[in-house]
């Protein structure tokens, strides 16, 4: 039958809501991932010197958090900085508090700057930050941040949110009493000082913190003494990196070739092999949404 003649048949189905598998404009399955996502780099220098603008004019009792939201630039993308992980810049001036709030994407820090006197209330608890910390606040728990010291603190900030949307699994309240009172001090499981994990030595070393604490994130100190390498081969698993020592280069197949240093950020979105190599001494940290994948069965490495 000609195309014509079969108009009304086709506009029956979208009306019924149906679309036909046969004659759909692009495939909805493929042979092997297709990353939309692509390598990007932040800047530490840009982000404090734009938040110190925003300190300016943007209250953070309005704001409820001062963030500079780190956005994949992909056509299309208004948020999410990998498919799974956005990551954020965050300020609280001295003497500022961030009042507490909670939601169900999970969410850890990584101290970028911060003197002591900046912590952060997690269901009560006081958690100190200071620089290289990782700090976590679970799904749903309740967190507010708390600058008392006399210098402008600064974090990355990297949530689950764009999964959580995506799943359509989203709830946030605001705490009925502004910022959560401290009931506890002293050692948490949700401080994570950035050495630690690594112990002493000065050899090649990957370290997990948090394992299953937050159940989408895989959260990895790198020790990479100055001119080793490390390579990644294609894999599912989105990957942020973020040195809290020394310079690291990145390199990509797609031609990315970025140094970056303590507080900048690189994006390593799923299906994209890369290496990255110390120029010198250097710590990484680095985030990855491989236990979520792991959960769906859907972590995959080429070559295997
Ligand atoms: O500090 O609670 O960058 O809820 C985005 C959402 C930080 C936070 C962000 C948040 C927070
Ligand atoms: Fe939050």
């Amino acid at each position: 039958m000609n195309q014509d003649a079969l108009a009304p048949y086709y506009a029956d189905l979208a009306r019924m809501s149906f679309s036909p598998g046969w004659a759909r404009p692009a495939p909805s399955i493929w042979p092997a991932p297709q990353p939309k996502f692509k390598p990007a780099v932040w800047r530490l220098v840009a982000a404090k010197a734009a938040l110190d603008q925003a300190g300016d004019f943007v209250p953070v009792e309005q704001a409820e958090r001062r963030n500079l939201i780190m956005v994949n630039p992909i056509e299309g993308n208004t948020y999410a900085t990998t498919r799974n992980i956005v990551a954020a810049y965050q300020m609280v001036k001295a003497g500022e508090t961030a009042r507490s709030h909670r939601h169900s994407p999970a969410a850890l820090r990584l101290v970028v700057a911060a003197k002591p006197g900046t912590y952060t209330v997690v269901n009560g608890a006081r958690i100190d930050m200071l620089p290289g910390d990782v700090v976590l606040t679970p799904s749903w728990s309740w967190h507010g941040h708390v600058n008392e010291s006399d210098a402008t603190s600064y974090w990355i900030d990297f949530l689950d949110v764009p999964f959580v949307q995506h799943a359509e699994a989203m709830f946030f309240e605001h705490h009925p009493e502004g910022l959560v009172t401290v009931t506890s001090t002293g050692p948490t499981p949700m401080r994570f000082p950035a050495g630690d994990p690594l112990g002493s030595g000065k050899e090649a070393k990957i370290a997990e913190i948090a394992k299953d604490v937050l159940p989408t994130f895989g959260l990895h100190f790198v020790r990479l003494p100055a001119s080793t390498r490390a390579d990644v081969a294609k894999t599912t698993t989105n990957y942020v990196y973020s040195p809290v020592r020394g310079a690291v280069r990145f390199t990509a197949e797609d031609g990315t070739d970025e140094t970056v240093g303590p507080g900048d950020v690189i994006a390593m979105p799923c299906w994209h092999a890369h290496s990255y190599q110390a120029e010198t001494d250097a710590v990484i940290f680095r985030v990855s949404d491989e236990p979520l994948l792991a959960k769906l069965g859907l972590t995959r490495t080429q070559p295997e």
